[in-house]
Formats: C-alpha cells, structure tokens, sequence
C-alpha cells in the first residue's frame, strides 16, 4: 500500500513539473530574428520551431553575397553541470542537406544521432541526407561516403567518410570518419515502451565518441529537433551527471529540462517524454545496481552495501517501481 502511495505520489509531481516547465518556457521572449527572416523560411521545417539566436549554430565561410547564408534551425545545448555540448537540430529538408553538412565539418562533430524515421504516417519527417551503403555522394562539395551500415533491432549504425580539407602545400586526400547511430524504436508521437534499447544505443555511442582525440559536439535530431532531440539529450546529460556526482535527485530532472529549454524553445515536447526520461534514469540505475551485484559476487567480496543504497534510494525518489532485490518482509502474527 506504502508502494502504491508512493507511486501515486511520484505521479503527481512528475505531472505538476511538466505543468511548470511548460510555463516557464511561454515566458521565454528571447530573439530568434534569424529563424524569422524571410530568406530563411525555406530552410525551416516548421514555422513555429525556430532556434534562438543567441545559441543557433553560425555556419562559417559562407558567401557574404547571399542573406541569411549562416542560417540553419540548429542550436548548440551546453550543460554547465557536466560539460557536455550537443547540437540539437531539425530533420534536413531538401534546401539543408548542404547546410547541414557544412555545420558537422565544421563543428567536427563525429556522431550524428537520428531520432526519427525518414517517413511516418505517410509524412516525410526528413529528407535521406546520406548516400545507400557502398556508395559515395557530394555534399556541400565534399565526397561522403557510406562504408558500413549495420542494424540492431532498434537502431542503426553507420560508418561514414566525409572528405576533409588537405593540409597547407599537401595534396594527400584525407577521410574524417562520421558514426551515424539512427534509432527507429520510436513510434511517431509517442515514446518507446522500454528505454533499454535507447539506453544500449548511448552506452554505445559514449564508447564510440571517447575513440576520438578532440570530437566536436554529437549533432541529435529528430523531425522538429525539439520533443525526441530533446529527451535524448537531458537522458544523455543526466547519465552524465550521474557518473560524474555519483548521483542524481528529484530537483535535477525539471531543472535540466529547464536549463535545455532556455536553449532550444519547447525542448521535451509531451508529458509522456518528459515521463520517459524518469523511466530512463531508474532502468539505467537498475542496470547499474545489477552490474554492481555482479561484480561484488564476481570478486568473492565482502557484500558492501553501500552503493547500491544510494541507488535504492535515488530510485525511491524518481522511481515509480520498487526496488525488486529488498529482502522480504518478517511475517506478521
Ligand atoms: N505537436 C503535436 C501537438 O501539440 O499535439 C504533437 C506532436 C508531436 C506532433 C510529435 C507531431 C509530432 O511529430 P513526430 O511524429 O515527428 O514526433
Ligand atoms: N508544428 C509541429 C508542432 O508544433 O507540434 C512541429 C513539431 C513537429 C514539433 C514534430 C515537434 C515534433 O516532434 P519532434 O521534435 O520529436 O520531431
């Protein structure tokens, strides 16, 4: 009964700061004239998602000449708490394939992660930006190239090579490699049922970014680059924050929303998203305690309890679930 109070309980305030978050995000005034200019309309997927100015990603060495040639709805997220830098971003639309490339080479970014499928319910989310595995296209006049692509249940992972400049007084042609992880476990409008195959897909991407001596930002995005981009990205730093505190509480789920918001307007789209990232956190926390069990067992210790409390208790907090290892308890007479 306790259990289910607390369940309940939990409900409640998840519902009450998703009400708060979206608030506080429609008194958000700040500027997004460069999303508004008339030259740049064609290059937004949606009129009303637009990236503020003071965090869009500048596209560099552009041609003076054409207006608005620095223009793409895309929008650096920082997260002071753990570091991390992301670039979250639209689906590309025919006129930003180039664009869009132009802004991966030029931030070097090494993991493109794509939270939406090319088609849903018969409506183009985004435009195919890549070449067909085994072949080479032009973009933003470089050659890219699709050498591996390989599927999960979930999700794909691609291998690409994007030409890079040659050195100054060289001409020896060098390839920059690109991971492109696309998870399609995600049903339009909704959320995935079970966040362990997201959850799989980070881990492994985590791994992959850390093979890179100096990588650029991940660039994540989805249609509108807001609902999926955006519970993507607070997952992401949350695990962050966790590994690097060794905990998190309840405050710090809306206050990273929030903290992402302030940087791409309506980042976490539904009450449902903003519910799966809850449901994230306790999965991966579960994870961590099993692979904890393991290893105490594993190496014939002394059973040192002391972590796994913390977890239960971080649970407790955020969980809607009980922790299923509590020893049972003693019989009422
Ligand atoms: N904007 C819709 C609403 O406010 O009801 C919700 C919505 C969410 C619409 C997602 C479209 C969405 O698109 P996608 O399938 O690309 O997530
Ligand atoms: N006009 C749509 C809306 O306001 O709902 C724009 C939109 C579309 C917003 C998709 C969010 C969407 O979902 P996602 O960011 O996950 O692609």
């Amino acid at each position: 009964l306790c259990e289910t109070a607390e369940r309940v309980r939990n409900d409640i305030r998840i519902a009450q700061e998703f009400e708060w978050l979206q608030f506080e995000d429609k008194t958000n005034t700040n500027p997004k004239t460069a999303g508004l200019m008339a030259c740049n309309k064609r290059k937004n997927r949606y009129k009303n998602i637009l990236p503020f100015d003071c965090t869009r990603v500048v596209l560099n060495n552009i041609d003076p000449t054409i207006p608005g040639s620095d223009y793409i709805n895309a929008s650096f997220i920082f997260d002071d708490q753990s570091s991390g830098l992301f670039i979250a971003a639209q689906g590309c639309l025919k006129a930003t394939v180039d664009d869009f490339w132009h802004m991966v080479y030029q931030e070097n970014s090494r993991i493109i992660i794509m939270v939406t499928n090319e088609i849903e319910k018969a409506k183009i989310k985004c435009v195919r930006y890549w070449p067909d595995y085994g072949l080479t296209s032009l973009v933003d006049g470089r050659e890219l190239t699709n050498v591996d692509e390989t599927s999960t249940g979930d999700y794909v992972i691609r291998e690409f090579e994007l030409e890079e400049d040659p050195l100054p007084g060289r001409d020896t042609r060098r390839l920059r490699k690109i991971f492109h992880y696309q998870y399609i476990g995600w049903p339009d409008h909704g959320t995935p049922g079970d966040p362990a195959s997201l959850l799989d897909m980070l881990a492994q991407i985590d791994t992959t970014q850390k093979t890179f001596q100096y990588p650029g930002p991940p660039v994540v995005h989805c249609s509108a680059g807001i609902g999926r981009t955006g519970t993507v990205i607070v997952i992401n730093m949350l695990i962050n924050l966790l590994q690097l505190k060794g905990g998190v509480d309840e405050k710090d789920v809306p206050q990273t929303v929030q903290k992402v918001r302030c940087q791409r307007g309506g980042m976490v789209q539904t009450e449902a998203q903003y519910r799966f990232i809850y449901r994230a956190l306790v999965v991966y926390m579960k994870r961590l305690r099993e692979q904890q069990l393991t290893q105490q067992k594993n190496e014939n210790q002394k059973m040192d309890y002391g972590n796994i409390d913390v977890i239960n208790k971080m649970l407790q907090e955020l969980d809607v679930e009980p922790p299923d290892d509590k020893p049972p308890l003693p019989p009422r007479d």
